[in-house]
């Protein structure tokens, strides 16, 4: 590849804002639920799934009575300092402190506390979306989260860099364990899944859409989620319910496929695994709801291949970040290259999924880095071909990967 388009790639991409269209961040006007600084950044389940690796001798249970800044500095002491941190979660960490100019060459966190005890959230937001060259991120709003409904319920003057999306899990999955707390918000769901019950369900996810302009609505599904199911509830939701919603409102489903829950359930958020999805799935839903987008992410790698195979075939699928287990470098260069040589433009090549605000800057500078160098290395084989790109191309093409575009396109039935 020739270093000068490699770099040009690499400035322009530096100055192309992105949009970040799957975080667990939220607004800052919603207070706590905003996670950030050091002891947030350690204890992220990334790193304690890796942190239990290192010292097998722990005990699950007494890892998770910890407080959270001693958990902190268990992992720092065992993934940072007594060893080298190669793994991507921990050099996330290292790529944070770098860009704030802290000193990660320390045994002890005390100086890295006190820099952040004395951020303000509001300057940190700005600072962090500034040294992660992002302009907006998609929230993951779940309004059956007690916390999170209340904020939404007292109402707040919303951050415009903070967009919303509808998460459906604890609404739909696992039906009808959510009744009770569809019921206790004022919807007359019962547990069959009768007319009157779909309607307020329908209800629940319209309200709830408008109420906090959500720009799409999303699910994380089991690799075993099979449409069409006419006996299985979820595919009965979402066909009854969540489809007709999203086509009324003309915003897209996101379907993020393959994540098995609890494997582990000791380990919380970090106890979660992966299989591969069902691509024929995808294809029908996308065949039988042709103007409906589907935003579609799957965790396991040997679906990747397919997943293009199947956008080929459908102009509403948009495949999607590589998600969670997928984020890692090797892996995002060999998915990114797959992409742009089966679909050209038109995916969104990646999503953060950051649960802490620092998190953009590092999941956003790894990320430019292998994308920016597979996308100059497909500009070099097309100047051998000739057809040279020029900065301005460059550019272009960013801005059309990078800005969310696809998340407001609305397609056309046939
Ligand atoms: O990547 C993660 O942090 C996972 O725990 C999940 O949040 C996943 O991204 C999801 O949205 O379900
Ligand atoms: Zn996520």
């Amino acid at each position: 590849m020739t270093l000068t388009l490699q770099k040009t790639v690499a400035q322009v991409f530096a100055r192309t804002p992105v949009t970040d269209i799957h975080t667990h961040l939220f607004d800052p006007a919603m207070g706590p639920l905003l996670l950030w600084g050091i002891d947030e950044l350690l204890t992220y389940h990334y790193l304690v799934a890796e942190v239990l690796r290192a010292r097998p001798e722990t005990s699950i249970k007494a890892f998770w009575t910890m407080p959270k800044p001693a958990q902190a500095d268990l992992i720092w002491q065992e993934l940072f300092v007594k060893r080298s941190p190669v793994s991507e979660a921990c050099r996330g960490v290292l790529t944070v402190l770098q860009a704030l100019g802290l000193n990660a060459n320390t045994g002890s966190l005390a100086e890295i506390r006190a820099f952040f005890a004395a951020q303000t959230v509001r300057g940190y937001v700005d600072r962090v979306f500034k040294l992660g060259g992002v302009e907006r991120v998609y929230m993951t709003n779940d309004p059956l989260h007690p916390a999170e409904r209340a904020a939404w319920e007292k109402g707040f003057e919303r951050d415009q860099r903070f967009l919303a999306a509808l998460r459906l899990d604890s609404a739909l999955k696992d039906w009808p364990a959510s009744v009770g707390a569809l019921q206790a918000l004022g919807y007359a769901v019962d547990t069959s899944l009768s007319g009157r019950t779909i309607g307020e369900v329908r209800s629940y996810l319209d309200d709830w859409c408008r109420k906090i302009d959500a720009r799409y609505m999303a699910i994380s599904l089991a690799p075993d989620f099979t449409y069409p199911d006419a006996t299985n509830s979820l595919t009965n939701l979402m066909v009854k319910a969540v489809i007709p919603v999203a086509r009324e409102r003309g915003i897209p489903v996101a379907l993020m496929i393959g994540v098995r829950k609890a494997v582990n359930p000791y380990l919380g958020d970090a106890g979660d695994s992966v299989g591969p999805a069902d691509l024929a799935t995808v294809e029908r839903l996308a065949r039988d709801f042709g103007d409906v987008t589907f935003m579609v992410t799957l965790l396991a790698r040997e679906n990747m291949h397919g997943l293009c195979i199947a956008a080929r075939k459908f102009k509403n699928i948009v495949p999607f970040g590589c998600w969670w287990f997928l984020n890692n470098p090797s892996l995002i260069r060999e998915i990114t290259a797959m992409r742009l040589e089966l679909l050209g433009l038109s995916f969104i090549p990646q999503h953060s999924d950051c649960r802490i605000l620092d998190q953009l800057i590092y999941k956003w500078t790894h990320s430019r880095a292998v994308i920016g160098d597979v996308l100059a290395s497909k500009y070099d084989d097309l100047a051998a071909a000739g057809r040279p790109v020029a900065e301005a191309d460059i550019r272009r093409d960013l801005t059309e990967l990078f800005d969310g575009r696809l998340i407001s396109q609305r397609p056309s039935i046939s």
